[in-house]
């Protein structure tokens, strides 16, 4: 039994929860990442509530802090364009490829843009992932700009009637103003061929609290339309995607649980949640 079902299990046996109980739950929760402000807003209405029902009631609430928004990929007409940003290290390009394969198994056309011309080396470390899928990826010349490499791969995947097209991103700074501005710019370009369906924001579970200034930072650069978690097969909880879900509205499209192609899946807000409560 976890610490976080123990001090449930305590409050739960008596039929007032002391304030040293209400405590020891609230760092528990304050450990999982959620946030000073989210955090005393659960507690509060999680301390209206009759002792025996907090394990119960506490999911509820936390589940009732979950968006109603649409978690899945937008569908529409092809080709769907997918921007992935986020800072550095975060897994933007292990997102991209498990992102690709997840669509590749469902007999997806895909095309991948790697417009982080950043490194050489990310070039490379996408196009690898693409050989071993099996798709091919758009890449510029050495030093190309970002978003004439997105606009190549956009172009092509309209002219060759690709399903979807997932566009790598360079790492950057979230308060670099020129990275943040050069985002804006990307998707302008891409979308004087089509329409940029997605733009998933990369969040390292690791990342803490942090993760809410990017998400911020990000969402004004360019509007944010789904979250892709990784890392949460660590010990970080990850209950900082569910701040930024319930703060900016963005939902929890994916979540990424290792370096592997298939550690990929689409959000499940009962596991997830179980597993904040771990
Ligand atoms: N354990 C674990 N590692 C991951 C996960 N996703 C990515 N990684 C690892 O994190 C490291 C960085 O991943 P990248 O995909 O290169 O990250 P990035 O955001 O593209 O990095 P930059 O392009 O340099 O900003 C790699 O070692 C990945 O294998 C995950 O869900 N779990
Ligand atoms: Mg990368």
């Amino acid at each position: 039994m976890g610490l976080f079902n123990r001090l449930i299990a305590k409050v739960r046996g008596s039929s007032t929860a002391s304030a040293v109980e209400w405590s020891e739950i609230q760092s528990e929760l304050l450990a999982s990442d959620l946030g000073p402000s989210l955090v005393s807003t659960l507690l509060d209405e999680a301390k209206k509530l009759p002792g025996d029902d907090v394990e119960t009631a506490m999911k509820e609430i936390l589940r009732s802090k979950l968006s109603d928004k649409e978690r899945t990929l937008s569908t529409g007409v092809s080709p769907q364009i997918v921007l992935v940003v986020g800072v550095n290290g975060t897994g933007k390009t292990t997102s991209v490829a498990k992102l690709a394969t997840h669509l590749h198994l469902e007999k997806k056309s895909v095309l991948l843009g790697a417009a982080d011309t950043f490194r050489a080396a990310a070039v490379d470390q996408l196009t690898t992932w693409g050989n071993r899928i099996g798709i091919e990826t758009i890449t510029g010349k050495d030093g190309a700009e970002p978003a004439s490499v997105a606009f190549d791969s956009a172009k092509r995947a309209l002219e060759e009637k690709f399903e979807y097209l997932i566009i790598d991103t360079a790492g950057r700074l979230h308060n670099k103003n020129d990275l943040m501005a050069e985002l804006g710019k990307i998707k302008r370009v891409v979308e004087k061929v089509a329409p940029v369906s997605e733009v998933l924001l990369v969040i390292d579970a690791t990342t803490g609290q942090n993760g809410m200034a990017q998400a911020h930072i990000f969402s004004q650069a360019v509007e944010v339309t789904g979250l892709i978690v990784t890392k949460l097969d660590g010990s970080a909880r990850g209950g900082i995607a569910l701040a930024i879900e319930n703060s900016l509205g963005i939902p929890i499209k994916f979540v990424g649980t290792g370096e592997a192609a298939q550690d990929f899946s689409a959000f499940e807000p009962e596991k997830y949640l179980d597993g904040l409560l771990a």
